[in-house]
């Protein structure tokens, strides 16, 4: 199966899980938030961070992603639609246009923007937490990948980076580890867990999802470049105009793709021996050779 076959696949299943989840959890929530939380979520984006969830359950585990899989990989979904979210507010990005339509701020305001992402990261807590058996382990996965050791903490260090015309590789590194290789790495982690997986394998697979979630990053700089807008569904050349931190800024476009192409290779080489790694190699080259 192709990349595009896989996140097809996966992103059905998910996009079930998650409109009958948000269903359930706002049945009691007030109007106006709830609107906000479902339009952050559905339709939706690739779906790629709960597509590796589901592709490293069933490679690990040799059987169809059992239910605690596609919950989970509907959890990390909701941490990521809320780090888009604020990611988009005035004081972080002040985008105005995602996945092809108004940022939820700009469609609902600021003050139901910041709530509605508050909600959803919350909720996918309330999610993981309720899985049999893995919860607690499971919770503590995507936590720390959400917080400040991991996505919240690449985001500060981004904001301060911001303005700096020539970061230094090593610090755009650990941007990415952060802001975006961090919840890949839980979702790969997780997904192994669900799979029933050996230690040795949940923690291949969190370096399997941290260097495929970096050649993804490296990948969103240069489309930022070099992209499409009606394909990315938002502006291009928005990380040059606010001098943002990026690979291309610290390296250059050569050597931004270069890098990229590295990180999917060492993605692959995590994977080496596991019978079913056919698709988990699929997902980390198009994660550095996608086209949106
Ligand atoms: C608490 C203020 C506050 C912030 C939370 C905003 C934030 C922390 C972190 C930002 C993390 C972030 C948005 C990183 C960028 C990662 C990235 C490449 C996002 C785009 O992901 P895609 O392309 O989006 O998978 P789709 O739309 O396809 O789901």
């Amino acid at each position: 199966m192709s990349a595009e076959e896989i996140l097809d696949v996966s992103r059905a299943a998910v996009e079930t899980e998650l409109a009958r989840g948000l269903e359930e959890a706002l049945r009691e929530v007030p109007v106006g938030l709830k609107e906000a939380m479902r339009y952050a979520v559905l339709p939706g984006g690739k779906r790629l961070r709960p597509a590796v969830v589901l592709a490293v359950a069933r490679a690990v585990s040799g059987k169809p992603p059992a239910p605690a899989a596609l919950r989970f990989a509907a959890a990390v979904e909701l941490v990521h639609c809320y780090s888009l979210i604020h990611d988009d507010l005035p004081a972080m990005d002040d985008d105005d246009l995602r996945r092809g339509r108004p940022t939820v701020h700009r469609a609902f305001g600021e003050a139901a923007a910041i709530l509605a992402g508050d909600a959803l990261l919350t909720e996918a807590f309330a999610w993981t937490a309720a899985i049999p058996e893995i919860g607690a382990a499971l919770t503590v996965e995507l936590a720390q990948a959400a917080g400040a050791a991991g996505m919240v903490g690449g985001q500060a260090l981004d904001v301060a980076t911001t303005g700096n015309r020539a970061p230094a590789m090593e610090m755009v590194t650990r941007i990415h580890e952060g802001k975006t290789g961090a919840l890949f790495a839980a979702a790969a982690a997780g997904g192994a867990r669900c799979g029933d997986g050996s230690a040795e394998w949940v923690e291949r697979m969190r370096r399997y999802g941290l260097a495929l979630g970096m050649a993804f990053q490296a990948s969103d700089d240069l489309l930022d470049i070099t992209g499409n807008p009606a394909l990315r569904g938002k502006r291009v050349g928005r990380d040059a105009e606010r001098q943002k931190p990026t690979l291309v800024a610290a390296v250059g476009l050569p050597k931004a793709r270069a890098r990229a192409e590295e990180l999917s290779r060492a993605a692959s080489e995590w994977v080496a021996g596991l019978p079913g790694r056919a698709p988990l190699i699929e997902l980390a080259l198009y994660a550095a050779g996608r086209s949106r």
